[in-house]
């Protein structure tokens, strides 16, 4: 599942699971067709690099200048792709069902004084990310937290950092729903955050 060839992995909900904030037609088109495609995508080059096909999908991304040149760029942008996607369902749950546990609270007033301060931070971050990408809770090794942007479909990972919370902000991710409004887009998807996932990989 981790390793080639990859498989689109089920959603752990149904497709309208996250309405209102996420509309199921935008949903289904993400899963079935956008994450779909780097799936095939990824598994095309690999086919290309027999000697890529055991290595995990984490473990390319994170040695992403150490491959073969010619197929850098495939793996960095369609295995990125599958790894964002992932994490970005896994990330996500029903409106309003999920909190942050007291302690996790704490780390985040830690890092970034209170809580609304973090949400602003990250909300700044997913909104000045220019064009498509991704904005990230991560960890590093000391497990300190903070927040970065990625373009396009980079990862945390090559940076050395684990990722903790993704928000896809490519404009497949809202535009049917919310069309150039990203910030209406970023302040509702707060609604649908799976804490228990994103502390499950703090504590890793
Ligand atoms: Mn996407």
């Amino acid at each position: 599942m981790n390793k080639f060839p990859f498989t689109l992995e089920k959603l752990p909900y149904a497709y309208d699971a996250l309405e209102p904030v996420i509309d199921q037609q935008t949903m289904l088109l993400h899963h079935t067709k956008h994450h779909q495609t780097y799936v095939n995508n990824l598994n095309g080059v690999l086919e290309k690099n027999p000697e890529l096909q055991n290595r995990t999908l984490a473990d390319l991304l994170t040695h992403i200048d150490q491959l073969p040149l010619a197929s850098q760029t495939a793996i960095r942008n369609n295995g990125g792709g599958v790894f964002n996607h992932n994490l970005f369902w896994q990330s996500m749950t029903k409106p309003h069902t999920s909190k942050p546990s007291e302690a996790f609270i704490a780390l985040i007033n830690q890092a970034f004084k209170s809580f609304d301060d973090f949400k602003l931070a990250f909300k700044q971050a997913a909104l000045s990310q220019f064009g498509s990408g991704w904005a990230w809770l991560v960890k590093d090794q000391n497990n300190q937290l903070s927040i970065i942007a990625t373009a396009n479909q980079d990862t945390p990972l090559k940076l050395g950092l684990t990722p903790l919370l993704p928000l896809d902000v490519w404009e497949h991710a809202y535009y049917l729903k919310y069309q150039n409004r990203r910030a209406e887009y970023i302040d509702n998807w707060f609604q649908v955050v799976n804490w228990r996932a994103v502390e499950e990989r703090f504590s890793k």
